[in-house]
């Protein structure tokens, strides 16, 4: 009964449940939270009804001295015993089915970092920000973390993993619904935290296998590549006009003179927005936090001269001055 009603009001209820072991996941929830509603029921129920029934009438009312009753006591104990046994053995079996990695999966490597999501597939080719993945194959994604700890969550298929510094951890899906779905960070991991987003992109294999060997580039200018890299990787700390975020604004930085924690000061040219890129520590800009994540590996040549290009293009809005 309160499963069909909770489950017509799904829009805002739980996410949609896009794996078979989302269902299940789902199953198990409203199990619970049935018990839990008849519980409190009768808990509540039977403390207003007993309230009422043996209120004390007169003076003279006075209960009997009831020390233990046996049965009831053994019950009481028993019943709710077999029903947290029930459950225990239902999350384990579906605890044991979200643990298991298919021998056959699909394997795809992860990235974290502040705060940004990379993935990159077995032939090399490389996204940001939105995995791709086939309907109906399973898929293993072995993931690890450039820098501090965060937590791979996709709501819709109900799974959750820590993504560590230093080592590798694996979650596993077979996805059964094609379309987009939300990935979050779910370990706090610093001020951009919120914004480390990510999509699922469920296709069919087919399309999924031709967006496999296409050229993410192609077609477009070198600043426009560096535009697409930029809306990707830097939106998290930068902005493309003067604004500042963790780091700062990069609009008129080409040709500027910039100041350095460690003293010493230049003019903005190629070489040192190539440094900043591949080693920020480097030179750490004045008045800013050694915070950035050095790029050094992981872009590719054009996406390199790709910012380069973009960053030289921002030009400071009128608004900005
Ligand atoms: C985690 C936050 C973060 C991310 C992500 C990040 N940056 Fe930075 N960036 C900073 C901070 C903080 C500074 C200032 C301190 C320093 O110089 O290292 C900075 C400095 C810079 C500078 C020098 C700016 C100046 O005013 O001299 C450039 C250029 C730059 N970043 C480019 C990029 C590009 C391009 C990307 C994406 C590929 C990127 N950053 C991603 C935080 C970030
Ligand atoms: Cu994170």
């Amino acid at each position: 009964m309160l499963y069909l009603l909770i489950n017509s009001a799904e829009a805002a209820w739980l996410p949609v449940a896009a794996t078979d072991l989302a269902k299940e996941v789902d199953q198990l929830i409203y199990f619970l939270l049935e018990i839990s509603v008849l519980a409190s029921i009768l808990v509540i129920g039977g403390f207003v009804y007993f309230s009422i029934r043996f209120r004390r009438k007169s003076e003279a009312d006075k209960p009997p001295a009831i020390t233990h009753h046996y049965l009831l006591e053994f019950l009481w104990s028993f019943i709710p015993f077999v029903i947290f046994m029930f459950v225990f053995g239902w999350g384990w079996l579906v605890y044991d089915k979200m643990r298991d990695h298919p021998k056959n999966a699909l394997e795809i490597h992860v990235y974290g970092q502040m705060w940004n999501w990379d993935f990159v597939y077995k032939n090399g080719r490389k996204s940001s920000r939105v995995l791709t993945v086939p309907v109906d194959k399973p898929v293993k994604l072995i993931m690890s973390s450039r820098d501090v700890i965060h937590s791979f969550f996709i709501p819709s298929f109900r799974i959750k993993q820590d993504v560590l510094p230093g080592s590798y951890t694996a979650l596993s899906f077979t996805a059964r619904k094609k379309g987009k779905f939300p990935v979050f960070c779910a370990e706090f991991c610093g001020a951009g935290h919120s914004s480390m987003l990510a999509t699922v992109h469920v296709m069919g294999l087919r399309e999924w296998e031709e967006w496999l060997v296409k050229d993410p580039y192609k077609g477009m200018s070198i600043s426009q590549i560096g535009e697409s890299v930029f809306q990707k990787s830097c939106t998290a700390c930068h902005t493309a006009t003067q604004e500042k975020r963790i780091g700062p604004g990069l609009a008129g930085l080409f040709g500027a003179k910039r100041e350095f924690e460690k003293g010493g000061s230049l003019v903005v040219d190629e070489n040192y927005i190539r440094e900043s890129i591949l080693n920020p520590s480097a030179r750490v800009v004045k008045g800013y936090g050694n915070m950035m994540t050095p790029f050094a590996g992981l872009l590719q040549e054009e996406e390199m001269t790709g910012l380069i290009e973009y960053i030289k293009s921002l030009k400071i809005e009128q608004k900005d001055k």
